[in-house]
């Protein structure tokens, strides 16, 4: 072949694996010298191009999808701790902590569009006490439960307030644990029977454990703070979640050895009657922590973590289809040099998931909200290697959304 022909057009390749042969492969010939495609659910993969006829293949490139990341809070001060959910009227509540009055209080904003604009930012809790760490979810019955840790009684405890009305009013704020010890870290849900339940973090058995009450009477009462865990080393910051087939899970993070599979798991098939013994999730890190998990509208479990090793941070996730039997490869979500930590995680139409998340990459720690695998690919300056068939350019590949740019693509 004449290196000197003129392309008469372009062959793309994607693919999940860099060896372009799986049954996911993308081959598409191009007319033109640009190539835009969607990615709904796809988080990574490897790309090359060859002009036709008889190009020789670019090296191969690969790229992380993302939509756009948006900045929740911009307040000097310090956000941090955000929790994350959906309503069932469409609308998405952020829940996070902010010491801009003076001390750590709970504030919220939330959002009509699945995430794309963001009400104003509102004071929830207004004692001089500490108030952080707040869980975030809706009820069956319509009421949002927003849990915290506060320590106003003199010690850390589990607080909570309730909204009837999508926020319009709010109930009194509620103590609903009272021992000494530290009791915090919480996680809410509300599963399939309608029972409530709180899961937190408490060193009152000597060390770090799991500990959890329910409500079957939507918080009239609640049952005893019953202990989940009791290995003698940290066991902390619970997730709760149901999968599709009605399980319920409790993930956390342990510090023991081994050090690097750092997130353990019970689950009950019976509505907490009986659990199975504690098992290490699949996941092989080191320096994680924050565990978050829900259940996605598409019926996979998302889990998403804090990998952090200061100063850098980076939120991670991984999502299983198969009720939790067996976990994708973890992905990288943030790309940002920096700290990028303790990520909330909210179902989205679709099967998509919401991330908010704290990130000091505005100067300060803010709020950060963003939806993994759900940008576009957009292949350019194609156009300059029309000359010789050979000589295409180092392909640039540029993750596209409607408002932003991601640019964390990297070369193989
Ligand atoms: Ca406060
Ligand atoms: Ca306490
Ligand atoms: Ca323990
Ligand atoms: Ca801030």
């Amino acid at each position: 072949m004449d290196q000197r022909t003129r392309a008469t057009g372009y062959q793309i390749q994607i693919d999940p694996t860099p060896t372009f042969d799986s049954a996911n492969l993308i081959d598409q010939t191009l007319t033109n010298t640009s190539y835009t495609r969607s990615f709904p659910t796809s988080a990574r993969a490897t790309g090359r191009v060859r002009a036709l006829p008889g190009g020789n293949w670019t090296t191969a490139w690969r790229f992380t999808v993302a939509g756009p990341l948006i900045q929740l809070t911009t307040d000097a001060s310090t956000d941090d701790w955000s929790a994350i959910t959906g309503t069932n009227d469409g609308t998405l509540w952020l829940a996070w902590t902010s010491d801009r009055s003076g001390n750590d209080d709970i504030w919220y904003k939330t959002s009509a569009d699945d995430g794309t604009t963001w009400s104003a930012e509102m004071q929830l809790t207004s004692h001089a006490s500490s108030d952080y760490l707040p869980a975030i979810t809706q009820a069956s019955d319509g009421m949002l439960w927003v849990v915290w840790a506060s320590s106003r009684s003199g010690n850390y405890d589990l607080w909570y307030k309730t909204s009837p009305d999508g926020g319009a009013t709010w109930s009194i704020e509620t103590q609903l644990t009272t021992h000494t010890s530290t009791d915090y870290l919480p996680a809410v849900i509300q599963t399939s029977d309608s029972k409530l339940w709180v899961v937190w973090t408490s060193d009152r058995s000597g060390n770090d454990d799991i500990w959890y009450k329910t409500s079957s009477n939507g918080g009239a009462s609640w049952s005893a703070d019953t202990q989940l865990t009791t290995n003698s080393d940290s066991d902390a910051s619970p997730a709760i979640a149901q999968s599709a087939d009605g399980a319920i899970w409790i993930v956390w993070a342990v510090d023991r050895s081994p050090y690097d599979t750092p997130f353990y798991y019970v689950k009950s098939a019976d509505n907490g009657l009986t659990w199975m013994p504690e098992a290490a999730l699949p996941i092989t890190q080191y320096n994680v922590s924050y565990p978050r998990l829900i259940l996605g509208t598409d019926s996979r479990l998302w889990l998403a973590w804090s990998n952090f090793y200061w100063p850098n941070g980076h939120v991670w996730y991984a999502t299983s289809g198969d009720n939790g039997s067996s976990w994708s490869a973890p992905e990288q979500f943030t790309r940002f040099v920096g700290k990028n930590i303790y990520p909330g995680l909210a179902a989205l139409p679709g099967g998509k998931a919401g991330v908010a998340w704290t990130s000091d990459r505005s100067g300060n720690d803010d709020i950060w909200f963003g939806i993994p695998a759900s940008g576009r690919i957009s292949t350019r300056r194609l156009t300059r290697c029309g000359a010789s068939i050979n000589q295409l350019p180092t392909p640039t590949a540029t993750i596209r959304s409607p408002s932003a740019l991601a640019p964390w693509m990297r070369a193989a």
